[in-house]
């Protein structure tokens, strides 16, 4: 039988580090750009020594290892979306920016991954300033939770002030989601700001009694890409990835995961325990 061979994946590419929990970086990419219908690829750029309990060390790859990844991947592979976690240092993120930009067609993910779900920094303190000089730049949309919303701002980030900050994080030309602003006792709000017609909103949510949230940075952003990658526009990726990730927190809550911050459940969609 002869097998017509035209169809495409809509192939994500994380640019990402590895844990070895499975909960967090890549591997929660991985998860949840497949749970959310993509084809996943990966290029990594470090290696974290965690368990649930503390992040215990760092090795970071090789920078031209890491572009050359890329290059490789995207010299041969139409990617339908790129998603940027883990960086690490100032110098792998602008000679990342020099292959990217010649791939300005693909919509970019940035998440800018500074500090763990437990506190730790996970970023080089002159990187936070690279990424506003060379990624922000090429970003479709970037991802930063209240804190690091925070310190690329340099400001408290509150629910009054929460669509302004989300307004000022769009100044390189790119779409903002500012996440999980707290916004009272049992809530918690996202703040969204499309460049391209210039609105913001506010998209409240419910707060979850849960340590499991390891990796939810990393499972929404991924979750964005991949929706983006299947041809949804930016608003309807968000609302879907919205609904994606609380499902998947609220399911990974009944769960118990080593004797600190666990995983959600990327597959609560499919699975059977
Ligand atoms: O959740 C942030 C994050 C991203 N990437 C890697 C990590 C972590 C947190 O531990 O280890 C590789």
């Amino acid at each position: 039988m002869q097998i017509k061979q035209d169809r495409k994946y809509p192939i994500v590419l994380a640019i990402a580090g590895s844990e070895p929990l499975g909960s967090a970086g890549v591997q929660a990419d991985i998860k949840s750009i497949s749970a959310c219908g993509g084809y996943a690829a990966g290029a990594l750029t470090c290696i974290v020594n965690e368990n649930t309990t503390e992040v215990k060390d760092i090795f970071s790859l090789p920078v031209d290892l890491v572009t050359g990844q890329v290059e490789s991947f995207l010299g041969d592979l139409d990617a339908s979306a790129i998603k940027m976690g883990m960086l690490y240092s100032a110098e792998l993120i602008e000679k990342l920016s020099v292959v990217l930009k010649k791939y300005s067609h693909i919509p970019l993910i940035v998440d800018p991954v500074m500090v763990a779900s437990g506190g730790e920094q996970l970023i080089e303190n002159s990187a936070v300033e690279a990424y506003k000089k060379y990624l922000f730049p090429l970003a479709t949309i970037i991802t930063p939770n209240r804190r690091e919303a925070e310190l690329l701002l340099g400001k408290k980030v509150t629910i009054d002030s929460a669509e302004k900050d989300a307004t000022a994080l769009c100044q390189w030309g790119n779409s903002v989601i500012i996440k999980s602003i707290i916004a009272g006792d049992d809530k918690l709000e996202d703040a969204f700001c499309d460049v391209e017609d210039g609105t913001t909103s506010l998209i409240m949510k419910e707060y979850v009694e849960t340590r499991n949230i390891n990796g939810t940075g990393c499972t929404f952003s991924s979750s964005i890409a991949t929706f983006l990658a299947r041809g949804f526009n930016l608003k309807e990726a968000i609302s879907r990835a919205e609904e994606y990730i609380n499902g998947a927190i609220v399911s990974g809550a009944r769960y118990e995961f080593g004797k600190g911050i666990g995983p959600v459940d990327h597959f609560y969609k499919f699975n059977a325990h």
